[in-house]
């Protein structure tokens, strides 16, 4: 039976990449009964259809590894979150928050700081400074000028990597300079169109020819993290955890207890305070939440 991939799904049909091609699926009805519903992302035996080989159904679908609900995509290894360096300007705030986001979900993550070529007073170094703690793989990166590009494609081999990120921050531009046949809509055109009628926008798995797969995404504003509970949240950080272990005090939330480690290793410089500020707000929003509104 013919493995593959599911790349994309529209009206109940499942386009699945096989070594023959891709395929026009149908899922059995035995996903329906089951409440299993094919998701991008996910591997799967297929049978192709007796009268059409370009049709088939799918059979079965392998356990996930991952499954991710925004973008709704299975088997993610990675995030790249595109910080563009200027215009616009970085949202730290929001970049944490997609940081501790994707920590959650557990997949590897990558920074990347975008529009390099328009940074005439280098100041992405400093923002290379907040997170080189972080131990995330960094990458400057022009669409415009090719910097820093075969670099990122370099980091995307073998995985299924999802681009997220503000929007504006050049997403589309960046999977366009990857791979230029992906012709992805960028600039005000994607704006135009975000804001018109046409707002749906299908999740696909865009293929490269090594056999990686990247996920564009429609940039989003805002990030809710209510989900995770405050004591969660100081390991999604990466840079606190080695740490943690050395407070005195057991379930040291690191605001003010005397003997915290993770506030002794930001008076030495080793945690950037743009980080630490940034765990701080976000604890003191989530401790306020009762396990009832989760
Ligand atoms: N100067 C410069 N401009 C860039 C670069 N990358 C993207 N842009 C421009 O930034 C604008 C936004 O780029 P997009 O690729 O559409 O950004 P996006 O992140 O996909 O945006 P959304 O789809 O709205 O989330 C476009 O006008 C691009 O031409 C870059 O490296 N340098
Ligand atoms: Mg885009
Ligand atoms: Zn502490």
């Amino acid at each position: 039976m013919p493995k593959g991939i599911i790349l994309k799904g529209i009206g109940g049909f499942y386009y699945v990449k096989t070594s023959e091609g891709v395929i026009e699926c149908k899922a059995r009805g035995k996903f329906r009964k089951r409440d299993m519903i094919p998701m991008v992302g996910d591997r799967v035996d297929i049978s192709i259809a007796a009268h059409d080989a370009t049709k088939g159904s799918i059979e079965h679908i392998d356990p996930r590894r991952t499954q991710l609900i925004r973008p709704p995509v299975s088997n993610v290894d990675q995030a790249v979150i595109v910080v563009s360096v200027t215009s616009p300007n970085p949202n730290l705030v929001l970049v944490d928050k997609f940081l501790v986001a994707a920590e959650n979900q557990k997949l590897d993550i990558i920074l990347c700081f975008n529009k390099i070529d328009l940074d005439e007073s280098k100041a992405y170094v400093d923002l290379f400074n907040i997170y080189a703690g972080s131990g995330y793989g960094i990458v400057g990166t022009s669409s415009v000028t090719g910097a820093g590009i075969n670099e990122l494609r370099n980091m995307l081999e073998g995985k299924i990597t999802v681009f997220a990120g503000a929007s504006g921050v050049g997403k589309s531009s960046l999977l366009n300079a990857v791979d230029p046949r992906f012709s992805l809509q960028t600039g005000e055109i994607s704006q135009k169109i975000k804001r018109g009628r046409h707002t749906t926008r299908h999740v696909e798995l865009l293929a490269l020819k090594d056999g990686s797969y990247v996920v564009d995404t429609p940039g989003f504003s805002s990030m809710d993290l209510t989900n995770i509970r405050k004591e969660e949240l100081q390991y999604l950080f990466k840079e606190f955890t080695e740490h943690i272990p050395l407070c005195r005090f057991r379930g040291c939330a690191h605001t003010s207890e005397p003997g915290c480690s993770v506030l002794e290793a930001l008076d030495k410089n080793k945690i950037s305070a743009s980080r630490y500020n940034n765990y701080l707000q976000f604890y003191n929003q989530l401790k306020d939440i009762k396990e009832w509104q989760r």
